[in-house]
């Protein structure tokens, strides 16, 4: 090797080896998980993403950074979860209803009228049976963390007040991509739409669809109110949003990196449910404020509806299967001081 380059070679190499930043800086670069979400940064969902990665970043000493990535940048759910299995993106957070697709025993969640209230909906989902189904998910590529709080869902439309079930009649109504919300709602008699909800808004706004249903945050959040007249409370199902990790990268990674992630999506699980439930009470009032026209149906017409909705019940038991379904109404009933 002529005198020249091999001068070079040892001069570079000191050059390395004297700057030791230089050296321990391209030894520790850190570990990048991109975290997916579909509601905007201002959103509750955007707000506890955040708080998941300062704790991530704060508890590796910056050995992992996460990139929280809203507003659908990265798809709709069911786009993000394929992504997941395949290993082409680390984390998302999303509804359970979009992962009925992969998970059938999600669809539980789907239940109308599952859960009188969030009390119930905690225990529930954090108990061994929100572990059951969350365990499910591992053979299909996913690892489940957590379930967050997208809350209880209401109805809003571009055409009339709901004031008993009847009145879904002709209502086109965009639902999640999940055949339970499909077939629950063409029970009541609207013209039932599935859509990604990235594309919710505009349909709304050009009147491709007359309504949508979700929780107050959501729709405030999302700015529905601009697109739409009428707010009908029905609370006709109490929605989770889950926390999912890739399976091909979660292997990969250390038991302390895990421990880490794990940690950090029980502290962002109990921010977010505590700052989702103090924000719908205002959202509420702000959507009021913002000219929406706001009813609520009568505990009567409720159980109307609720009664009209079992017909869907039997689909579910069976889907999710028989077991799953009685050891939750069991459970359900000890809740509410039954046996
Ligand atoms: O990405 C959006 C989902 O996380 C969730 O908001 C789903 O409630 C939902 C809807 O109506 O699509």
């Amino acid at each position: 090797m002529p005198n020249i380059r091999r001068t070079l070679l040892a001069a570079t190499a000191c050059a390395v080896f004297a700057s030791p930043m230089l050296a321990v800086a391209q030894d520790i670069k850190p570990r990048l998980i991109r975290f997916g979400y579909g509601l905007n940064e201002q959103s509750n969902q955007g707000r506890a993403v955040k708080v998941f990665a300062d704790h991530v970043e704060k508890a590796s000493g910056g050995k992992m950074k996460v990139r929280a990535i809203g507003a659908a940048a990265l798809g709709p759910d069911t786009q993000m979860q394929q992504a997941l299995i395949g290993g082409a993106q680390e984390m998302m957070v999303g509804s359970t209803a979009t992962l009925v697709g992969i998970t059938k025993e999600m669809a539980l969640w789907d239940t109308p009228f599952l859960f009188n209230n969030s009390k119930e909906a905690d225990a529930i989902l954090d108990g061994p049976i929100g572990k059951k189904v969350m365990d499910k998910l591992p053979e299909k590529g996913l690892v489940g963390l957590v379930y967050w709080e997208n809350g209880f869902r209401n109805l809003t439309n571009s055409k009339r007040p709901v004031q008993k079930f009847e009145d879904f009649e002709g209502i086109k109504l965009r639902v999640m991509q999940n055949n339970v919300f499909l077939e629950s709602f063409r029970t009541l008699g609207a013209n039932a739409v599935p859509m990604p909800f990235s594309e919710l808004f505009t349909a709304l706004e050009t009147k491709t669809v007359d309504g949508q249903e979700n929780p107050y945050n959501t729709i405030l959040s999302s700015k529905f109110y601009e697109v739409q007249k009428y707010l009908s409370v029905t609370n006709h199902v109490y929605s989770p949003w889950i926390v999912t990790v890739s399976k091909k990268w979660w292997d990969q990674l250390s038991k302390d990196e895990q421990k880490i992630l794990r940690d950090a999506a029980v502290i962002s699980r109990d921010f977010e449910r505590k700052d989702t439930r103090e924000e719908a009470g205002k959202a509420l009032a702000d959507l009021k404020g913002k000219g929406m026209q706001i009813n609520e149906l009568s505990p009567a017409e409720t159980a109307r509806m609720r009664d009209k909705l079992t017909a869907v019940n039997a689909t579910i038991a069976t889907n999710v299967g028989m077991d799953l379904w009685n050891e939750t109404q069991a459970a359900l009933a000890k809740l509410r001081g039954g046996k």
